[in-house]
């Protein structure tokens, strides 16, 4: 057993609307545990490091003009496996596809606006899951 640990973010619309337990109580009840939690005004800097692989591509301006809308819930979770366990029950990108039972599934949809408002984020690896640890919790 290798124990991993993941970034989790509850995105603006999730805090905005009062889905943080929702969230964390969802990672939680999987198995998994909670080491740090933060709430954080995220800084159009932050953002460029941690959308790093986004940069120029059409929606990386609207993703970060929404990331900056509101405060963020920053989540390190550990466990075995964590990071695919994580992506799993958030669901696919797109929520208003994303299938029923998962974060997304569940609580999301796509508003019509220019950017999915799709709840979380998690690392997609073991690599990105360490540079954005360093990124969200420098401290
Ligand atoms: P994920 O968050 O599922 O890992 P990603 O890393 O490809 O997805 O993209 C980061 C975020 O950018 C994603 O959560 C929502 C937004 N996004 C991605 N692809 C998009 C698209 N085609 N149109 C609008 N927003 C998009
Ligand atoms: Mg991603």
């Amino acid at each position: 057993m290798t124990t991993e640990r993941t970034l989790v973010l509850i995105k603006p619309d999730g805090v905005a609307r009062n889905l943080t337990g929702a969230v964390l109580a969802r990672v939680e009840a999987k198995g998994y545990t909670l080491v740090e939690l933060k709430k954080v005004n995220a800084t159009r800097e932050l953002l460029e490091q941690h959308y790093e692989e986004h940069v120029g591509k059409p929606f990386y301006e609207p993703l970060v003009e929404f990331m900056l809308s509101g405060p963020v819930v920053a989540a390190i979770f550990e466990g075995h496996r964590v990071i695919e366990g994580f992506r799993s029950l958030a669901g696919t990108t797109d929520p208003t596809t994303a299938a029923p039972g998962t974060i997304r599934g569940d609580f999301g949809r796509d508003w019509g606006l220019k950017v999915q408002q799709n709840l979380v984020h998690g690392s997609d690896s073991a690599d990105s899951a360490e540079r954005e640890i360093k990124i969200w919790f420098q401290d």
